[in-house]
């Protein structure tokens, strides 16, 4: 049977903790499509249009994974595309609480017989965080290694601007 995966996220910016799940579960899926989403009162460093270039960009070696977004519900996004899987990352015990009840919520809310599967993180990047990153760029610490290159050139340029 051909499985149709999401994974989704804020990606502000995508970070290799990201990128390892992304990568793992593209071996996963026929189709993995990344579900950036766009929340307009959420403050975000880059703009919707930015995140899903960086990612096109980060991903562009992975042929069966496609960027996209959603606004709202993630369930009225994933019963509309019809979606049998949902991504996530796990990286610790503290987002696993978050996940459960989120997990648990969405599947009151889909229509069809939809999984949520847990990646659980390469321990490698377990601490990784979009947040973090940004905090250490924005005073000049290095992040080498914990974010793809392309993503570290975004983030130069926007420091400058
Ligand atoms: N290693 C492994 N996994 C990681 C790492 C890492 N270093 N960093 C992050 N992840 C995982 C996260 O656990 C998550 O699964 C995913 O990657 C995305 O992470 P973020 O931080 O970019 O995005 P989130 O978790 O802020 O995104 C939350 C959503 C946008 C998915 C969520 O808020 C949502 O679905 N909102 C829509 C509104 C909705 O439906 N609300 C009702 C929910 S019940």
């Amino acid at each position: 049977m051909k499985q149709k995966a999401i994974y989704t996220g804020s990606f502000d910016p995508l970070t290799n903790g990201h990128m390892d799940i992304i990568t793992r579960a593209s071996k996963l899926y026929d189709k993995l499509v990344i579900g950036v989403i766009f929340n307009p009162s959420k403050k975000s460093m880059f703009t919707l249009e930015e995140r899903e270039e960086m990612i096109r960009e980060a991903t562009k070696d992975l042929p069966n994974v496609e960027v996209d977004h959603f606004s709202g519900l993630l369930a009225d996004y994933v019963n509309e595309n019809k979606f049998d899987v949902v991504v996530r990352g796990l990286r610790a015990t503290t987002d696993f609480e978050y996940e459960i009840q989120m997990a648990q919520m969405n599947a009151r809310l889909y229509r069809d017989n939809v999984e949520t599967i847990f990646l659980m993180t390469n321990p490698q990047y377990s601490f990784i965080s979009s947040s973090m990153i940004k905090e250490v760029h924005s005073l000049n610490g290095c992040v080498d290694g914990l974010i793809p290159e392309i993503i570290l050139e975004y983030m130069d340029k926007k420091r400058k601007v």
